[in-house]
């Protein structure tokens, strides 16, 4: 453990110990963040109990930020976070951002100013309940040392109940200093997130629209999963033969390898799944909440009344009805959920098997590395190589991107093993925000060491966080980085070369040598430049003792998955003539 050597017992009960301790009761084990003067007694305090509880010490409060959100895709219960007053929180808002878009649960605790100061702009003063109030479920400061366990019992509650998502709490630096009496205010216990169970006549119509429908749709994905839920689900399909798709960057909630699997809806998708869920007479929404990139920007799914009959189970009662007008809404944590479908009684037989069938069969052939026949310029052939991460990858390595054409290869092209094997397979930024795959990974490695971190990163991506692979080095991570680097920002070359061919702008990256910079932070490196070049590199990466930067050179004309920048920007100058 960090922090262990000399201890000397503390024995003034300061309110920053308290604290600390209840995080422990709260069940966490790990914290990530970046010190700070204002929440030295915090410190103090895990220092006193570094036996118990991990401190992660990062190189920028957004990796931190970054980490603890991951840590809380990953077990279901808040990742939490501490940082410094103005400048490491507003760093640490990436990752607040990226929490309450993903719906994932995750505790920020901020050390502020002291209270005799407060409101005098003074130094590194923010007033947090302004900036983050649109990024966060809630905003609370402690005021008073002795309702710490209160607080910090409701920000878990709060972050995991209904939608998940971030809670932000603010600590002066002399309220943690106070002296408090902890037999009087002990830690509460763990707080365990509520279930809401669906109402049985909404239960009793879903089934009846599913009696009616010809040719339904499953679409999961969202917060609030856990592999139980996610096995009721299975059996839910199974039981009804219901083709299921994943909703954006929540690829591994129906396993990719499951015969009723229809691919994801996303950024890229499928255009054969597209027109399945146009055609869709029932689309059956378990868990997303239906954001721009599940909808095809509210257009493949029209806003606000859908085509197609809607039912959309959501956790929250607020998402229902916020965008789309369902036919059925039903509110309803994961887990009750789908053990109410599961147990729906489903007819003898059903009259939509071949389209099922079919729903899979068009996966099959999208994720088929031939590419459906295009030929892509240079000598590295992007679904080849990750054929060969289908082909070595452990069963529950855990996948990290963030934002970026490359993760579009990882999306279309690897099959996600299920959370319903047991473990989230998939850790990537819904807000699509650039850096988030290696502190995420990172952060993985350093809570279950067990499982394999692989992240995949474009230049552009890397350089946003890289320096959180020293954090991977001195905790001791393990993690293999994909580097694609197509010395550009390429995703919004390739949006310039639409709107506005051949008139590239702040798009183009001058690279430092990134095998020595991965190098120079304790992981080995590999560069490849062809295609069979990627697989022994790959093997030498997995039987590493330390992490392994891959750098793959890419060239930049491959910018998807589908086609060339020389075939966008000729089809927008055409347009243009
Ligand atoms: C934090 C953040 N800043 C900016 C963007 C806008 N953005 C989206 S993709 C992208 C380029 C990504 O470049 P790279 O990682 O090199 O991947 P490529 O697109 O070349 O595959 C940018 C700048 C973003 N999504 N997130």
């Amino acid at each position: 453990m960090q922090n262990s050597g000399m201890t000397t017992p503390h024995t003034s009960p300061l309110a920053g110990h308290l604290l600390v301790e209840c995080l422990i009761a709260q069940g966490v084990t790990h914290a990530f963040g970046v010190p700070g003067e204002s929440y030295l007694a915090v410190l103090d305090g895990l220092h006193q109990h570094a036996d118990r509880i991990r401190f992660v010490t990062n190189r920028q409060e957004g990796g931190a930020a970054f980490m603890a959100e991951a840590h809380g895709k990953l077990t279901g219960r808040p990742g939490v976070c501490l940082v410094t007053r103005g400048p490491g929180a507003t760093n640490a808002s990436i990752g607040v951002h990226t929490a309450f878009q993903d719906s994932t649960p995750m505790v920020l605790l901020v050390g502020d100013v002291a209270s005799d100061c407060r409101d005098r702009e003074a130094f590194q003063e923010v007033n947090y309940f302004h900036f983050f109030a649109p990024l966060c479920k809630r905003v609370e400061r402690i005021d008073d040392a002795r309702r710490i366990p209160e607080y910090i019992a409701r920000a878990f509650a709060t972050a995991m109940n209904g939608r998940p998502g971030p809670v932000v709490l603010i600590l002066p630096e002399d309220m943690l200093t106070q002296p408090v009496d902890v037999v009087a205010h002990p830690p509460l216990p763990r707080v365990e997130p509520a279930r809401a169970w669906s109402d049985p006549g909404a239960l009793r119509q879903l089934r009846e629209l599913l009696l009616q429908a010809q040719r339904p749709l499953v679409l999961a994905g969202g917060g609030g999963w856990t592999p139980q839920a996610a096995q009721a689900l299975q059996r839910f399909a199974e039981n009804w033969q219901l083709p299921v798709a994943n909703a954006f960057r929540f690829q591994d909630t129906f396993d990719n390898h499951h015969p009723l699997y229809a691919g994801d809806v996303g950024l890229g998708i499928n255009p054969a799944l597209a027109a399945r869920v146009r055609q869709s007479d029932l689309l059956v929404v378990l868990g997303p909440r239906l954001g721009e990139s599940t909808t095809g920007g509210y257009t493949l799914v029209q806003a606000p009344v859908p085509t197609q009959k809607l039912v959309h189970i959501h956790a929250s009662a607020e998402e229902l009805n916020r965008v789309y007008q369902p036919t059925l809404a039903m509110c309803a944590t994961m887990n009750a959920a789908a053990r109410s479908l599961e147990v729906l009684t489903a007819p003898p037989s059903v009259p939509w098997t071949d389209w099922t069938a079919a729903c899979h069969a068009d996966y099959l052939t999208n994720i088929d590395e031939a590419n459906g026949g295009i030929r892509l310029p240079g000598d590295v052939d992007m679904p080849h190589l990750m054929g060969v991460l289908r082909r070595h990858l452990p069963t529950d390595a855990v996948l990290t991107n963030g934002a970026g054409n490359f993760a579009s290869w990882l999306h279309r092209f690897y099959p996600y093993h299920g959370l319903a094997k047991g473990h989230k397979t998939q850790l990537a930024p819904t807000n699509g925000a650039m850096g988030y795959g290696v502190p995420a990974g990172v952060a993985a490695a350093i809570t279950q060491p067990a499982r394999l971190a692989f992240t995949i990163a474009g230049d552009g991506d890397f350089l946003m966080n890289g320096q959180e692979l020293a954090t991977a080095s001195q905790h001791g991570a393990k993690t293999i980085v994909l580097l694609i680097n197509n010395g550009s920002y390429g995703t919004i070359r390739m949006h310039q070369e639409r709107e506005y061919p051949q008139r590239v702008v702040g798009s183009v990256l001058r690279n430092p040598d990134f095998c020595a910079l991965a190098q120079a932070y304790g992981y080995a490196a590999e560069r490849v430049l062809k295609t069979e070049e990627f697989e022994p590199a790959l093997l030498r990466a997995l039987a590493a003792p330390t992490g392994t930067v891959i750098e793959v050179v890419l060239d930049a004309d491959v910018i998807t998955t589908r086609g060339t920048l020389t075939a966008i920007t000729q089809q927008a100058l055409t347009k243009q003539a």
